[in-house]
């Protein structure tokens, strides 16, 4: 199927540059492989069960209306399964917090995904491995 998008000059001009330095030869094959990888990590997040520890690195414009806000509201409503915040002053626009946390992966995926989807938020990684006493 051929469909087309919009996308933000710079989005395209780094997606470019990625897919020159592995040598691609073709933006739609770059755009399709990368959508692959965006719903195998989706799939892996959802597969995860269980008690986890782990981090979510948010990388964030703190210049963009409302984020710092939205991303500390959140936070407080899942203060139960955050043990940690660390804010590193990346750039003069950007903001790096590495939320450190811990329970059952249903809560720490949702708060994930509510992060993921907040405008302003340009990446975002959930890193855990499996808590569970043995
Ligand atoms: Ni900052």
């Amino acid at each position: 199927m051929r469909i087309s998008m919009s996308l933000p000059k710079k989005l395209l001009n780094e997606f470019d540059e990625v897919l020159k330095d592995r040598g691609y030869q073709s933006r739609s094959k770059g755009i399709r492989d990368a959508l692959k990888d965006y719903i195998v990590r989706y799939q892996w997040m959802k597969e995860m069960e269980g008690d986890r520890i782990g981090i979510i690195a948010v990388i964030y414009d703190h210049h963009y209306t409302g984020v710092m806000e939205d991303l500390t509201d959140i936070q407080h409503d899942f203060r139960e399964y955050i043990n940690a915040v660390m804010h590193v002053h990346m750039t003069e626009k950007y903001c790096l917090e590495v939320i450190v946390v811990k329970g059952d992966v249903k809560y720490i995926r949702g708060l994930t995904e509510k992060i993921m989807r907040l405008k302003g938020v340009e990446h975002v990684k959930l890193t855990s491995t499996a808590s569970g006493q043995k």
